[in-house]
C-alpha cells in the first residue's frame, strides 16, 4: 500500500525558490526590516503603532508567538522580536474571510491550496457551518451553532466518542472552562498541542525531578557560567533568548550548542535593541558548538556523565541529602561503550571531553533544549540524561542553575496547569469534583495520536478543536485528514482558515474567534485573561485593537455557549456567569489549581506572580519517594538501513508551526520557496545527486506503507551525513501515526528514515 501527497504544493510564488549561503548571525537591522515591511503592509500604519508598542508591556498583550518570558524590570518600548512582530501583523491582517468567500469558494477547490494560501486569504468573520455532505460553508447564528454542537454531542453512545483538542494559545480562562467542560459532559479526552511538543519533557521531568515544568528563571539564565543549547534554533523560534543569552555571556558565561545545524541564532546575535547591533557587531553565542549527529544526545549525556564521574565532578553533598539511584546510573555509565557514543554522536571523543570539562568546572549551569531532543523515539530517556548530569553537578534548586525547557506555544504550560491533559492526576479531578458537585472520569483520555486512532477506528465521533489546525500539525496527514473525515461534527475555534476546516466529514462548524491583540468586551466590560510563560510566571494580558469583526466572539464566551448548549443546568455550572465576567472563572481557578490561590488578586499585581515549583524553591522533590531520581537507561544507538537517511522536520524563520507567514528562511539561504531538503555533500556524492536536483521523499514504516512527498528541492548543507532536514508541515505525510517518542507518545518528527526518490513529477522550474 502506498499514500502520495498528491496536494498540489506550491504556488506560483514558489516558484521562484532560491538558494544562497546559510547566514551566521541572527537578528540586526534586517529583523527590523523585515517586521516594520510585513506591519505595514499587513495592518497598516496605524494599527502597527498600536500593536507593536504594547506588544509584552506590563499593561499590553502577551506575545503569542512563544513561552519565553518577559524581563520583570527593564522593558523596552519595543519588547518583541521579529518573528514575534510577524505573528502581531499576521493576526492583524486587513483581509476578510467572510461569507463571500465560504459562498465563491467551493470546499474542494480550497482543499487544493497550500497552508500558506489559505491562511493568507485574511481573518475568519462570521460562524459557518457545512452541512453534511454540501460543498460549501454557509452562515449559521451563533446559537444555531451552539445548538448544532449540542445535538451532536447529547446523541453520542458515550462522553469518550467526543474529542477535545487545545493547541497552545488558549488562554488560562479559556482553558480552564474548557477542561471543566468536557470532564461535566463526561470525558478526559483532551488531547492537546504538547502531545506533540514537550510531552517528552513533561514525562521525563515529573519521574525525576517530581515537577514537569522547568526550573529556571530568566535570572538564572542571566547569572549561569555555563548554558548548554540542546536541539532548539531560538534566532527563529525564541528571538528574545537571544538577548538573556547575550546577557549571560556579558556576565562572563559560556554557551555550548548541540545541534545537527549550524543555526545562526546559535552562532552570534546583533542585537536590534542595541546600535552596536543595528551596526553587525554583534556578541558572538556558542564557545563550543557539537554537530551532532540526529538522535546522538542520549549517548552524548550518558558520555559526559562518564567523564564527570572520571573528574571526580560530583556534588557529593547534594546527590546524599537529594537524591535516589546514583549507584546505579554511575555503574553503567562508568561502563561507557566509546564506540557506540563515536557511532551515535558522529563527535570526535576530544570534542566531547572538551564539553565534558565545560560541565565538570561551571559552577552555575543552565539546560535548555526543545524539539530536536523532545521528538525522537527515545526522547525521555534523553531528557532524564540530561537530570542526571544536572544532578551529578547539583545544578537543580541554586541561582544561575536549572533545567530549562523552551516551551513552544505562548501559553501551552498554563493550558497544562489548568488542567488540559488527558491524564490529569486524582488530586485534580477530586479539587475539580469538589467545586463544582460533581464525579469527574477517572479513565485517562485519549492523547493527539490516540485521538486519531480513535476516529479512524469508529471509536470518536465528535472533534472540537481549541485553536490549532490539527489536520496540518498532526503525524501522518492522510491517516488524520481521513480520520478527521470519519467525524460526525468537527467544530474549529479559529482565527484563521485552515486545513482543519476542509478536513470536514460529516457536519463542520468554523467558529471565528478573537486574537490576542483585540479588545474583548465580552459581557459589556473590558476582559483581561492570563497565561503561564516557560518558566512558571503567570501573567494578565489584554488585547487593544478593534476585533476583526463584530461577530467575533471570545473563547471563553464560545465555550460557555457550548457547554450551556450542550449540559444545559447539569451540575449546575454558571456559564453564563464565567462569559460575562472571567474574574468568576479566576476565583474558581483560586479555588482548584495547585499553586493558584488568591488567583485573581495576585494577576492584578505588576508583572504578575510566579508559581511554586518545589525543586526549584526549596530543592524538595515531590516525586513518588520524595527524592530526586537518577534513571538508568540502555545506550541506544539508532541506526538506518543502507541507503537510507535520517529526516528531521524544522521550521522555517518565516512560519509559525502550521502558519505560513512568508517562503524565506533567510538564516539558512532560502528564499522564496518551503520544498527543499537539507543534505549533506558527502550524501549527494554517494546518491550520486547534486545540489538543485528534485527528488520524492518517501518513507516506509513497519506497517508496509510506503509513503511519499513529492518534489523537493536537493539544497547541500553542512548537516552530517546520513541526516536530512526539511520543512512541516509539508513532510507530516512522511511520518507514521504509530512512529511515537516512548512513554510520551510524542509523534518522531526529528527521526523519519527517508530515500529519495525519482520525482514522480517535477514540480518546481529554478
Ligand atoms: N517564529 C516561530 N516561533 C516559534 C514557533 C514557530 O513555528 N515559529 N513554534 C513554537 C513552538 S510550538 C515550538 S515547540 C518551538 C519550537 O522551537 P525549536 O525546537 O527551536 O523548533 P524546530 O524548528 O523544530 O527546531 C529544532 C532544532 O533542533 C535541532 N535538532 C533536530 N534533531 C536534533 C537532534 O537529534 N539532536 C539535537 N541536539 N538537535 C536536533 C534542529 O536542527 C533545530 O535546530 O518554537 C515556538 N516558537
Ligand atoms: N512534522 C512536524 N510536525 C509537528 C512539529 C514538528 O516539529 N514537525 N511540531 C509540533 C508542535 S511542537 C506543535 S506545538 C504542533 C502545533 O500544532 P497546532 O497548535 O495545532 O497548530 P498551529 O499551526 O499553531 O495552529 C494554527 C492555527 O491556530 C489558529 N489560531 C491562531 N491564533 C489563534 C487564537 O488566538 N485563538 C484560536 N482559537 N485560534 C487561533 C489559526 O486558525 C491558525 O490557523 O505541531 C506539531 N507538529
Ligand atoms: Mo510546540
Amino acid at each position: 500500500m502506498s499514500t502520495t501527497d498528491d496536494r498540489p504544493p506550491v504556488d506560483a510564488e514558489e516558484s521562484r525558490l532560491e538558494v544562497g549561503p546559510p547566514a551566521t548571525h541572527a537578528a540586526g537591522l534586517k529583523a527590523v526590516q523585515v517586521s516594520m515591511t510585513r506591519a505595514l503592509r499587513q495592518m497598516g500604519v496605524v494599527k502597527t503603532a498600536k500593536n507593536l508598542l504594547t506588544l509584552n508591556q506590563v499593561d499590553g498583550f502577551d506575545c503569542m508567538s512563544c513561552a519565553w518570558p518577559d524581563p520583570q524590570d527593564h522593558r523596552h518600548t519595543a519588547e518583541f522580536c521579529e518573528n514575534g512582530a510577524k505573528a502581531v501583523s499576521w493576526e492583524g491582517t486587513k483581509d476578510r474571510v467572510g461569507p463571500e468567500f465560504f459562498a465563491a469558494h467551493p470546499i474542494p477547490e480550497l482543499e487544493r491550496q497550500t497552508e500558506y494560501w489559505l491562511e493568507k486569504q485574511g481573518r475568519l468573520t462570521h460562524p459557518m457551518v457545512r452541512r453534511a455532505g454540501a460543498e460549501h460553508y454557509e452562515p449559521i447564528s451563533w446559537d444555531g451553532a451552539f445548538t448544532l454542537v449540542g445535538e451532536h454531542l447529547n446523541a453520542l453512545s458515550s462522553p469518550d466518542e467526543a474529542l477535545f483538542y487545545t493547541s497552545g494559545r488558549a488562554s488560562n480562562e479559556a482553558a480552564f472552562v474548557y477542561q471543566l467542560f468536557a470532564r461535566a459532559f463526561g470525558t478526559n479526552n483532551l488531547p492537546d498541542c504538547s502531545n506533540m511538543c514537550h510531552e517528552s519533557t513533561s514525562v521525563g521531568l515529573a519521574r525525576t525531578i517530581g515537577v514537569g515544568k522547568g526550573s529556571v528563571s530568566l535570572q538564572d539564565l542571566h547569572e549561569a557560567d555555563l548554558i548548554v543549547v540542546s536541539g532548539q534554533n531560538p534566532g527563529t523560534n525564541h528571538p528574545r533568548m537571544l538577548s538573556a543569552l547575550e546577557i549571560a555571556k556579558k556576565n562572563g558565561a559560556k554557551i555550548l550548542a548541540i545541534n545537527p545545524l549550524r543555526e545562526a541564532g546559535l552562532l552570534k546575535f546583533d542585537n536590534p535593541q542595541k546600535p552596536t547591533g543595528l551596526a553587525g557587531l554583534g556578541t558572538a553565542l556558542a564557545d563550543r558548538f557539537l554537530h551532532i549527529r540526529s538522535n546522538g544526545d542520549l549517548a552524548l549525556w550518558q558520555a559526559f556523565g562518564h567523564l564527570l564521574l572520571e573528574a571526580g565532578a560530583v556534588d557529593e553533598d547534594f546527590v546524599r541529602r537529594h537524591t535516589v539511584g546514583f549507584d546505579e546510573w554511575a555503574a553503567h555509565v562508568r561502563e561507557l561503550d566509546w564506540t557506540a557514543v563515536l557511532a551515535a554522536t558522529g563527535l570526535a571523543r576530544e570534542e566531547i571531553e572538551a564539553a565534558a570539562e565545560m560541565l565538570a568546572t561551571s559552577q552555575r549551569t543552565v539546560h535548555c533544549w526543545a524539539m530536536g531532543i523532545t521528538q525522537h523515539r527515545n526522547a525521555v530517556a534523553t531528557i532524564q540524561e540530561f537530570v542526571n548530569v544536572a544532578l551529578v553537578r547539583g545544578m537543580i534548586g541554586k541561582p544561575g542553575a536549572g533545567l530549562c525547557p523552551v516551551r513552544g506555544h505562548s501559553n501551552v504550560q498554563g493550558d497544562r496547569t489548568m488542567g488540559i491533559w488527558e491524564r490529569s492526576p486524582d488530586s485534580f479531578l477530586d479539587a475539580l469534583g469538589a467545586e463544582f458537585g460533581f464525579e469527574p472520569p477517572r479513565e485517562h483520555g485519549h492523547d493527539a495520536a490516540a485521538a486519531v486512532r480513535a476516529l479512524r477506528d469508529g471509536r470518536a465521533k465528535v472533534f472540537v478543536g481549541l485553536g490549532g489546525n490539527f489536520a496540518a500539525a498532526m503525524s501522518d496527514t492522510h491517516v488524520t485528514e481521513a480520520a478527521l473525515r470519519s467525524a460526525a461534527l468537527t467544530v474549529q475555534i479559529s482565527t484563521k482558515l485552515n486545513r482543519s476546516h476542509l478536513t470536514a466529514g460529516g457536519d463542520a462548524l468554523i467558529l471565528p474567534t478573537l486574537g490576542r491583540t483585540e479588545k474583548d468586551l465580552t459581557g459589556g466590560i473590558v476582559q483581561r485573561v492570563t497565561v503561564e510563560d516557560s518558566m512558571s510566571a503567570v501573567h494578565a494580558s489584554r488585547g487593544r485593537a478593534e476585533p476583526a469583526s463584530p461577530h467575533l466572539r471570545s473563547e471563553v464566551d464560545i465555550l460557555c455557549g457550548i457547554a450551556a448548549a450542550t449540559l444545559g443546568d447539569r451540575h449546575g455550572i454558571p456559564w453564563r456567569d464565567f462569559a460575562r465576567d472571567y474574574s468568576t472563572i479566576r476565583r474558581r481557578i483560586g479555588r482548584v489549581v495547585p499553586g493558584c490561590e488568591a488567583y485573581d488578586e495576585k494577576i492584578t499585581r505588576r508583572g504578575g506572580f510566579t508559581l511554586p515549583h518545589p525543586p526549584r524553591d526549596t530543592r524538595t522533590f515531590p516525586t513518588a519517594v520524595g527524592k530526586a531520581v537518577f534513571s538508568t537507561s540502555p545506550l541506544e544507538v539508532m541506526t538506518v538501513p543502507e541507503g537510507r537517511l535520517v529526516l528531521q522536520t524544522v521550521r522555517s524563520h518565516d512560519q509559525f508551526n502550521t502558519t505560513i507567514y512568508g517562503l524565506d528562511d533567510r538564516y539558512r539561504g532560502i528564499h522564496s520557496g518551503r520544498r527543499v531538503v537539507f543534505v549533506s555533500p558527502e550524501d549527494l556524492r554517494e546518491q550520486g545527486l547534486a545540489d538543485g536536483d528534485h527528488v520524492d521523499l518517501v518513507s516506509e514504516w513497519e506497517d508496509g506503507v510506503t509513503r511519499r512527498a513529492e518534489g523537493f528541492r536537493l539544497v547541500s548543507y553542512d548537516t552530517p551525513k546520513g541526516c536530512v532536514a526539511a520543512y512541516y508541515p509539508e513532510t507530516n505525510p512522511l511520518i507514521p501515526l504509530d512512529s511515537q517518542a516512548l512513554e510520551s507518545g510524542t509523534p518522531t518528527s526529528k527521526w523519519v528514515v527517508v530515500r529519495f526518490a525519482h520525482p514522480s513529477r517535477r514540480i518546481m522550474e529554478p
